[in-house]
């Protein structure tokens, strides 16, 4: 989980063009700078890296970007100068599962671009793609020109050319860049990044927080087995990410008992997600549009992102645990699997499976008491893949996977010390616990059911309901 290690694996920004530009005149700075492009910093980890503090130009408190990094700058004359490359790279999902992507600077998503509001940035956009990219900066004000729309607002940047993007972050808030050159593509082969601008004062709309997290939602459609997302998809996705990750390779958000905490989630795929918390309530404190009027915000457990929206969420994490964090359609906490696996609860169908277990060894069918079998057994899975739902958790299996992480609340994390805790450890008599006594008759409404529509005084037929009923130890078939 959260290892906040720092790999990056050229971290060394400045080489030799940031001594040339100490020296050079304001009037020729634009022409200095387009001559000495940035060195591109690449990350070759998928683990979540450290926040970045600024190490020059206005402070700010830095964001955490799950599974992900913060894209280094350099300073020329008061210029904040990024420099992202675009390229196929090799992104590891989960743990066991490598999925060919292109993203940006040797990841997909790209690194985090953090700046302060009124901040003069200047980005480089170097195409190492195959084909025309360009670079659509969600949210921002900006001079329509740096808008990147290709054909719209400037030609397609062609492969192996570099372009400069340059404007001033006028708005404090949470937004993202993607391509806006065969965006089908190129989006669903995982070309995004998060963008956040902090506000350059105190803005009477922004709390401080003491932990800022942002991730964005995304999906691929990769069959088990193979490694590059099938393009053409445009709702039967499989891989339901967090930063092209899926649980339980997404790390957890490790907080401190009564720590200010923002979430800021932008939404890249072709549907919504209602994204909820256990244990908290949270507010709306953003959407791409800026900061929320307080006396607009109204606490919710979940809120819906829609298609190419963002919100930002606060809370105080005031109560200690472990608490599930995850899109609540129950189909995006799963990961990979075929789309023809019949409903199969209640039939049983020990005795076919078994026959044809004799004929195929790999024949799997789902459970007849539910799919939660699927976790246990032991299916063969193709080499690059990962369990449809996988991740162990204290208690055994969590049954999940895709867009789910957990919050860690805790009491005892130093300061200043955000490493993964481990499971949370229940005070006595706070876990939920099996009933050992006698089970009482139920108690059943002797009106109700199909006996009204009888004529009065009839004798009451006997209903006979059959159910099959989970455990009681039925064998098992593989
Ligand atoms: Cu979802």
């Amino acid at each position: 989980m959260h290892k906040d290690k720092n790999m990056l694996s050229r971290r060394r920004l400045l080489g030799g063009a940031g001594a040339i530009t100490a020296a050079a005149s304001a009037a020729a700075v634009s022409k200095v700078a387009m001559a000495a492009l940035p060195e591109p910093v690449l990350q070759a980890s998928p683990d979540t890296m450290p926040p970045l503090p600024p190490p020059t130009g206005r402070p700010y408190n830095p964001v955490l970007t799950l599974n992900g990094w913060t894209l280094p700058w350099r300073m020329n004359n008061g210029v904040k100068e990024f420099h992202l490359v675009a390229e196929p790279v090799v992104r590891e999902m989960a743990p066991g599962f490598k999925a060919h992507l292109w993203g940006y600077n040797g990841q997909s998503p790209g690194p985090t671009i953090e700046v302060v509001e009124g901040d003069r940035v200047r980005i480089f956009v170097t195409n190492k793609l195959g084909e025309l990219h360009s670079v659509h900066w969600h949210g921002q004000r900006l001079p329509s020109g740096m808008d990147g729309v290709t054909g719209l607002t400037q030609p397609g940047i062609p492969p192996g050319k570099t372009f400069v993007y340059e404007f001033v972050a006028r708005r404090p808030g949470t937004f993202m860049y993607h391509p806006h050159a065969d965006e089908m593509v190129q989006m669903a082969m995982g070309m995004m990044g998060f963008w956040i601008t902090h506000p350059k004062t105190r803005n009477p709309m922004i709390d401080n927080v003491d932990r800022d997290f942002c991730f964005l939602l995304n999906a691929f459609d990769i069959d088990p087995g193979s490694y590059t997302p099938k393009i053409m998809t445009m709702l039967d996705f499989n891989l339901w990410a967090w930063n092209s990750r899926i649980f339980p390779g997404i790390d957890s958000l490790n907080v401190r008992h009564m720590d200010r905490v923002r979430i800021r989630v932008g939404n890249l795929t072709m549907t919504n997600h209602p994204i909820h918390l256990h244990g908290h309530e949270f507010t709306v404190t953003g959407t791409d549009g800026g900061p929320t009027p307080k006396g607009s915000r109204w606490p919710e457990v979940t809120s819906d992102i829609a298609v190419g929206q963002m919100r930002q969420v606060e809370f105080l994490a005031d109560e200690e645990g472990d608490w599930a964090f995850h899109c609540h359609k129950s189909h995006h906490t799963m990961n990979a699997m075929g789309h023809d696996v019949p409903t199969m609860i209640g039939v049983d169908h020990r005795g076919i499976a078994a026959k044809i277990t004799k004929l195929i060894p790999d024949y799997m069918v789902m459970g007849e008491r539910g799919m939660k079998d699927m976790t246990e057994m032991e299916m063969p899975l193709p080499d690059n893949t990962t369990p449809m739902m996988a991740g162990q958790g204290p208690f055994g299996a969590v049954g999940m996977g895709g867009m789910f992480s957990v919050l860690k609340v805790r009491k005892e994390q130093r300061p200043g010390d955000y490493s993964d805790p481990g499971w949370f450890k229940h005070p006595p008599g706070t876990v939920a616990y099996e009933f050992t006594g006698a089970m009482p008759d139920p108690a059943r409404f002797s009106s109700e059911g199909g006996g009204s529509m009888l004529p009065a005084g009839a004798p009451r037929p006997a209903i006979e309901v059959k159910a099959r009923k989970p455990g009681g130890g039925h064998d098992r078939h593989h």
